[in-house]
């Protein structure tokens, strides 16, 4: 680690995100190490880095989540650290546990805090007992229905049924009444079972139209923690986030610095190190936190575009222990930020679209931002998430950045699969979301055509 950085980084990830890490990379003067599955042998990411692996066939399974062939490449390639990216090994706190092992930084936070927060319910207790403000709900898991419907009573109807290792909505039932509560109970532990092999469950009030709004911290392994303000990410559909905002139209700038000021102070009482993000509802005025993500995030890019800072940069610098070297004061909001995310898929059904693109061409111009492992001809593989790019725009002021995202989707162009691009150009004419009045339903209501 000459200069107290790491000579060499192993990406463990793929696409976009597997770009930007290479970016922040070459700029701080590291070399970078590309791993792929064979399906990704001409992605973009391996053509541009100093190195690459490849680690197995086109499965997921059996290369970007194979534990053994990744830490095999760091070791033949002699890289210091690895970067997980976003998905695959990135919240498993076994992976980062053996990287730990055979001698590599985990670019994240430690394995306890990963796993501190990958049990919802040890996730909540733990920020509760900060101060942190919760939905209210069943203090801690809950074994049998009766001990549910004691809960339900006691915090009245509408509630929600959680799974424990829960995340992404599986395993998530409501109930409007007693006479509900059986079969919520009984399909949220199944649901549950199958879907994490766990059916630990947890009971909270359901609220009914809430805003999604998270917060951006970064803490070094020193003590000193920031954030950098919110992202509203109520636009979204299936639990898939579409568009992504900074800052959220719902909020004024004191509940911008309350809600930010108690997540720092909460993740610095937790003793938690490097990025992550603190998820909150927020309904009438009020937040309440349900999870928090321990890794870098597809929308830190609304956040770089309204603060200045490469937060992969400060990610990859605290992970080598450097201090931080600036306090909260010290970081500025300047403007509005807006993230499209574009997917292959078909804008109506979005059904996935891999294929070969035939035709591409970016947006460019003051204020605009693509982040996209995508080239003319390239092959978009059927094996993996289908985010293709990120559009993120910046502008003065939120109706600047509106103008511009407008005039910015017109100009892109990607031929040869269907892609998100019209659903983007249909949402941004909606005058709801022009005002900013939308909530975590509001999209699934427009594409239903139920009145919101
Ligand atoms: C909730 C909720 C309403 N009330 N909790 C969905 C997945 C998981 N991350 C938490 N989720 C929710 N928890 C209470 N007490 C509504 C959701 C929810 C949601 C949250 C954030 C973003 C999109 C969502 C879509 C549907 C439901």
């Amino acid at each position: 680690m000459a200069n107290g950085l790491f000579e060499k980084v192993l990406i463990a990830n793929r696409g976009e995100i597997a770009l930007r890490i290479h970016r922040a990379c070459r700029e701080m003067g590291i070399q970078t190490v590309a791993v792929h599955s064979t399906a990704d042998a001409d992605a973009m990411h391996v053509r541009l880095a100093d190195e690459s692996v490849c680690i197995g066939p086109p499965s997921a399974r059996q290369s970007y989540l194979n534990i053994p062939a990744i830490l095999s490449a760091a070791s033949i390639t002699g890289a210091d650290a690895i970067h997980p990216g976003i998905g695959f090994m990135a919240e498993n706190a076994q992976f980062a546990e053996m990287v730990e092992e055979h001698g590599f930084t985990f670019i994240g936070p430690t394995p306890d805090h990963i796993r501190m927060m990958g049990d919802k319910v040890v996730a909540k207790r733990s920020v509760a007992a900060c101060g942190l403000p919760v939905v209210p709900g069943s203090d801690g898991p809950v074994e049998d229905l009766d001990a549910a419907i004691e809960v339900a009573r006691s915090i009245g109807f509408p509630v929600l049924i959680k799974a424990a290792a829960g995340g992404g909505g599986k395993g998530m039932k409501v109930a409007t009444s007693l006479d509900g509560m059986r079969e919520a109970w009984h399909m949220a532990r199944s649901e549950a079972r199958a879907a994490f092999g766990n059916d630990q469950v947890y009971l909270e009030k359901y609220l009914g139209r809430p805003r999604h709004i998270e917060i951006q911290l970064l803490a070094d392994l020193h003590g000193t923690v920031v954030h950098f303000g919110e992202r509203d990410c109520s636009v979204q559909r299936r639990h898939q986030k579409v568009i992504e905002e900074a800052p959220s139209p719902a909020l004024n700038a004191s509940q911008r610095d309350y809600i930010g000021e108690l997540a720092a102070k909460t993740t610095r009482q937790l003793g938690y190190r490097g990025l992550g993000t603190m998820e909150f509802l927020y309904e009438d005025g009020a937040f309440f936190f349900i999870e928090m993500n321990t890794r870098l995030q597809v929308e830190h890019t609304i956040t770089e575009m309204i603060t200045g800072v490469d937060l992969v940069r400060e990610q990859i610098r605290v992970a080598t222990g450097a201090p931080l070297g600036y306090d909260q004061s010290d970081i500025r909001f300047h403007g509005h930020a807006i993230e499209c995310r574009i997917n292959a898929e078909h804008p109506e059904t979005f059904l996935p679209s891999p294929g070969r693109i035939d035709g591409y061409h970016a947006p460019g111009g003051l204020g605009i931002r693509i982040d996209s492992a995508l080239y003319d001809g390239y092959v978009v593989p059927p094996y993996y998430d289908s985010l293709i790019a990120k559009l993120v725009v910046h502008g003065g002021t939120r109706n600047e950045c509106l103008m511009r995202l407008r005039r910015a989707l017109d100009e892109f162009v990607i031929d040869g699969i269907n892609t998100s691009l019209p659903l983007h150009q249909m949402i941004v004419a909606q005058p709801d979301f022009l005002n900013g009045s939308y909530d975590i339903h509001w999209l699934e209501h427009l594409m239903s055509g139920e009145k919101p």
